[in-house]
């Protein structure tokens, strides 16, 4: 099926216990404020806003917290209700879009999707756009933030095992994880990733190989399987100097063409189901700049071509 829904799903988790540094729960209004919305109905697409979620109806589970996992018990509640709304949107046959909030949403948003690609028996593959690599464990971590063990979870790996309680689980093969952008990675958590085989278009590569040829061996692989994708979007996987507003800027980042390039061949291939955009931290931000251009990129994601673009408002414009 090459045409994928022209229905969005938008929903805000606005939360930032994941992370050390506070301020990513700002990241939905940020994003509605810098025009999400209006962007991508101008794209021709049927938008539903289904405002940010909460967890006040989700009870408080009593497994045992693990070592090494800091505001577990939030996160487990965020990941909770997550997960049961990430698959209900997934039924109903549009695409969803998680705003963030920090990474560790995706370890419920991922899961429900997951657990839908199983039920319609398709191969789920998970782009992973970042400056990290997002896969250490309660046993691997150096400093107990959740938002770095996300895409080790959703790849099934131990330690986290209560997590979602009886929302059940759905894992992917760690072979069908495709971190993109990665510059930075913890000792053990390179040897994890070593030993299960992750495939990783670090930001040598892409200085080597472009992320033209890089990302068409992504797509290529998914549509082998004919799998469908899930773009996991971190906006520090961009430049610091492209996007400042985030709390884990690593130098040496995606520029701002390559980052559209990117989302412009995601959007050709027809394989996007499902995306996360997380980490903006608009208390960080300036003037904005962080917000817009991660609306910009979603925009290249949903089809908004290069050289369409209106004026920036910047602009001088003369009189009549
Ligand atoms: N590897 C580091 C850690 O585990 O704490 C850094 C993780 C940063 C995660 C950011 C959001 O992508
Ligand atoms: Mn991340
Ligand atoms: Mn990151
Ligand atoms: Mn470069």
């Amino acid at each position: 099926d090459p045409t994928p829904p022209h229905r969005i799903a938008v929903l805000g988790a606005p939360i930032d216990l994941g992370a050390s540094v506070r301020g990513t729960l700002m990241g939905p209004a940020a994003l509605r404020t810098a025009g999400l919305i209006t962007v991508l109905e101008s794209l021709g697409l049927d938008v539903t806003d289904y405002g940010d979620v909460g967890f006040a109806d989700i009870a408080e589970l009593g497994d045992e917290p693990p070592a090494n996992a800091k505001h577990y018990r939030q996160i487990q509640r965020w990941s909770r209700v997550l997960a049961r709304r990430s698959h209900e949107l997934a039924q109903t046959g549009a695409i969803p879009v998680f705003l963030g909030g920090d990474h560790s949403l995706s370890m419920g948003s991922v899961n429900g999707i997951a657990r839908h690609c199983r039920e319609i028996g398709r191969d789920l593959f998970v782009l992973w756009l970042d400056a990290h690599a997002d896969y250490n464990t309660p046993e691997t971590t150096i400093t107990a933030n959740m938002h770095g063990m996300s895409a080790a979870f959703l790849c099934g790996e131990p330690g986290l095992d209560g997590l979602l309680g009886d929302e059940r689980r759905a894992s992917i093969p760690p072979v069908q994880l495709e971190l993109f952008g990665i510059r930075s990675i913890d000792k053990a958590e390179k040897e994890l990733l070593r030993r299960r085989s992750v495939s990783i278009a670090d930001m040598r590569a892409i200085d080597e190989f472009g992320v033209g040829v890089l990302m068409r061996r992504v797509l290529d692989k998914v549509r082998a399987r004919n799998g469908v994708l899930h773009v996991s979007f971190d906006v520090d996987f961009l430049d610091p100097e492209v996007a400042p507003g985030v709390g884990t800027t690593v130098p040496g980042g995606a520029t701002y063409r390559e980052a559209h390039l990117i989302m412009e061949m995601l959007h050709d291939s027809g394989l996007v189901r499902s995306v996360d955009i997380v980490e903006l931290n608009p208390f960080l931000d300036e003037r904005g700049k962080t917000a817009r251009v991660a609306v910009e990129l979603i925009a290249s994601l949903f089809g908004q071509q290069i050289t369409d673009r209106p004026t920036p408002t910047n602009a001088i414009v003369p009189d009549q």
